[in-house]
Formats: structure tokens, C-alpha cells, sequence
């Protein structure tokens, strides 16, 4: 599908944030599991969102806009998070982006999907199963993407996901595996961001 994507602003604070009335699309994951890269590769453009060998790149909701072309496509914002379990950083700072992303996710109405990232080369810890559980128990629409497939050999990924699904208590329909590098997965994620946008969520 051809869009356009573009980089609108960085939210440090909550009256920062955009006050269109436009669907939301969210990735949260563990620091340097690739969230930034995932946008990159998810919107064809390298660069767009800065990435980085040291975790804690992204410090701040960062908002890209998103516009399918076509006369049914409808923009729509994917936001960048900064990752959890940033183990250099100092306690106050995270605290403050742990704030920050707690308050969005709790209070953004026009939130209509969650992207959980992990590590396929590793199963699931225990920041990220705490994770899990809080988007299901405040009843996000989320999805598990398995990201950095590419360092797996292929035939193992199936089962990788399997194992993941089921040490997160997730229905393995709702897990997928992603390459920022290859750009596997790529399809499918659109295919389900593209659904979660057009969702209706329950009342906060
Ligand atoms: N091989 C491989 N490397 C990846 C992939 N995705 C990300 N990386 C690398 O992982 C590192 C971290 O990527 P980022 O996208 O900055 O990670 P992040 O989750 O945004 O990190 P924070 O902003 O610190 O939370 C970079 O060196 C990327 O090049 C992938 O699919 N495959
Ligand atoms: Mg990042």
C-alpha cells in the first residue's frame, strides 16, 4: 500500500500532545528491541525515526503521521514510546518517561492499538509479561511482535512464536514476527495496523 509519513512532533509532557482527533497506533517494547526501526522499515523510510546501538534512543512520544494515498485512505498517527527496562538510566528519568507512558496509555481516547515488541532470540521477561498483562487487563486491542527475526534461522521462527504466545497467555493469532532488516512481517503488520485503526475500543 503506498502512504506518506511524516514526523509531527515529540511529546515530553501530556498537554503536548496533538490535539487532532485522529486514531492512535502505539509501540511499547523493552529499550533497543527495535520499536524506532520497526516504524522505519513499516513506513519504507530509513531514518525517519532515530534509532541506535544504545537503549533509551527515544525519550519522548514521538508522532508520525501517516496518510494513505487514495480517496478511502484515512491519516491516522503511529507513536514511537520510549522503551522499558532501561537499566542505565537514571531513576528519575525513568520514572518520568514510566509516567508519561503509563498516562498515555491509560488516557489517550482515540488509542486504537498497541504494538508489544520483543526479542524472538530471547522469550519474554518479566517487564514484558507485565506488560502483556496490563494491556489485556485494560482492555487494549494489542499485538505481539516478534521483532529481529532475521537473526533466527528461519525454520525455527513458527516455534519461537509459539513459545511466546504461550508464556504470555496470548492466542497465537495475536503474535507475529517482524525483520526491520528484511523487512519480513512487513505486510502483515500493516495489514493488522491498517484493521486496529478503523477499531472501536471500549470506553475508558
Ligand atoms: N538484526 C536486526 N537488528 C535490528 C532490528 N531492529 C532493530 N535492530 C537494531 O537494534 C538496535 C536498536 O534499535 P532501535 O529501533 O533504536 O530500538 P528501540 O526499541 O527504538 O530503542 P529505544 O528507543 O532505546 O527504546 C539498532 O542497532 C537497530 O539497528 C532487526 O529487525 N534486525
Ligand atoms: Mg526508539
Amino acid at each position: 500500500m503506498r502512504i506518506t509519513a511524516e514526523f509531527v512532533t515529540s511529546v515530553a509532557r501530556l498537554d503536548q500532545l496533538p490535539r487532532e482527533n485522529l486514531p492512535e497506533i502505539a509501540l511499547t517494547g523493552r529499550s533497543n528491541v527495535g520499536k524506532s526501526s520497526m516504524i522505519n522499515t513499516l513506513v519504507g523510510k530509513a531514518g525517519l525515526a532515530r534509532t541506535s546501538n544504545t537503549p533509551g534512543r527515544t525519550q519522548t512520544l514521538n508522532y508520525y503521521l501517516i496518510t494513505p494515498e487514495g480517496k478511502n485512505g484515512k491519516p491516522f498517527f503511529l507513536v514511537d514510546m520510549p522503551g522499558y527496562g532501561f537499566a542505565a538510566a537514571s531513576k528519575g528519568s525513568r520514572a518520568q518517561w514510566q509516567n508519561l507512558v503509563e498516562q498515555y496509555l491509560n488516557t489517550r481516547p482515540m488509542l486504537r492499538g498497541v504494538m508489544q515488541v520483543i526479542d524472538l532470540r530471547h522469550l519474554p521477561q518479566p517487564l514484558d509479561h507485565a506488560m502483556s498483562e496490563w494491556l489485556r487487563d485494560n482492555g487494549h486491542n494489542y499485538l505481539i511482535v516478534g521483532t529481529k527475526a532475521d537473526k533466527m534461522p528461519k525454520g525455527k521462527v513458527p516455534g519461537l512464536l509459539t513459545q511466546v504466545a504461550k508464556s504470555l497467555s496470548v492466542d497465537i493469532q495475536d503474535t507475529m514476527a517482524f525483520s526491520a532488516e528484511t523487512g519480513l512481517g512487513r505486510d502483515q503488520l500493516w495489514h493488522w495496523v491498517m484493521n486496529a485503526t478503523t477499531a472501536t475500543r471500549p470506553a475508558l
